[in-house]
């Protein structure tokens, strides 16, 4: 199987993180004619987008799709609970944050230069933002990963996230964890997970070389 991976990416560090935790042998390619909007890799992936798996034939885009696929095919360890009210809970919280919490953010990541800003799109996003931050801190758990007790893949959606909503946002004047005491406390024990370390610690390498290079 091979990874149509970009290390910046967090879609893509969402299906790292999967594949991380289970041990599973994937290939992480880079994007076919180095670039999302190629025609190379149209071919493979009409969406043009990071994450893509091909799982030895079969052509799997969007992170959720491939974490579920890879959660059905290697079921152990298990990063979705038994019980459907348990998944169910899970799965509330990818959603919410591919649907809710994610886009706000990357409506900023076009935004980080002030002299080129526009500050009315910034204002409006960070707010947003802000208010989607507000919604996640009353359902994710009191405690231990997002859900409890388990490290699942409500976690693989979030931390990616939250490390661009930690490093990015207070360029913004904004500080994403004051006065959320459940994210706060979520965000400090995730990244004592093996796995997360290993793909943020991509993810910020990555973004260092970027920043390097004056993007
Ligand atoms: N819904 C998609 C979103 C993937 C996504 O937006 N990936 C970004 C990189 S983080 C990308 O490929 N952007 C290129 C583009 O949208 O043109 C998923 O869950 O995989």
């Amino acid at each position: 199987m091979k990874l149509y991976n970009m290390n910046l990416s967090n879609f893509a560090t969402k299906s790292r993180l999967v594949i991380y935790e289970k041990g599973i042998n994937v290939e992480m390619a880079p994007i076919p004619g180095g670039d999302l909007h190629s025609a190379v890799y149209a071919k493979v992936n009409m969406l043009g987008k990071t994450p893509c798996l091909d799982a030895d034939g079969l052509t799997i885009p969007e992170s959720e799709v491939i974490n579920e696929y890879l959660e059905d095919k290697f079921p152990t360890p298990a990063l979705l609970p038994k019980s459907p009210e348990g998944r169910a809970k899970v799965r509330i919280i990818t959603r919410f944050h591919d649907l809710y919490l994610e886009p706000p953010l990357r409506s900023l990541f076009g935004q980080m230069n002030p002299k080129t800003r526009d500050e009315k799109v910034v204002g409006e996003k960070v707010t947003e933002f802000k208010s989607r931050l507000d919604q996640l801190e009353k359902i994710i758990a009191d405690g231990g990963f997002a859900t409890g007790s388990d490290f699942t893949l409500a976690d693989c959606a979030l931390a990616p996230t939250m490390f661009f909503a930690t490093n990015l946002l207070p360029a913004f004047g904004a500080k994403p964890l004051d006065g959320r005491p459940r994210i706060a406390a979520w965000w400090t024990h995730v990244q004592t997970r093996p796995s997360v370390k290993k793909a943020l610690g991509e993810m910020g390498e990555a973004l260092a070389a970027m920043q390097r290079g004056g993007n």
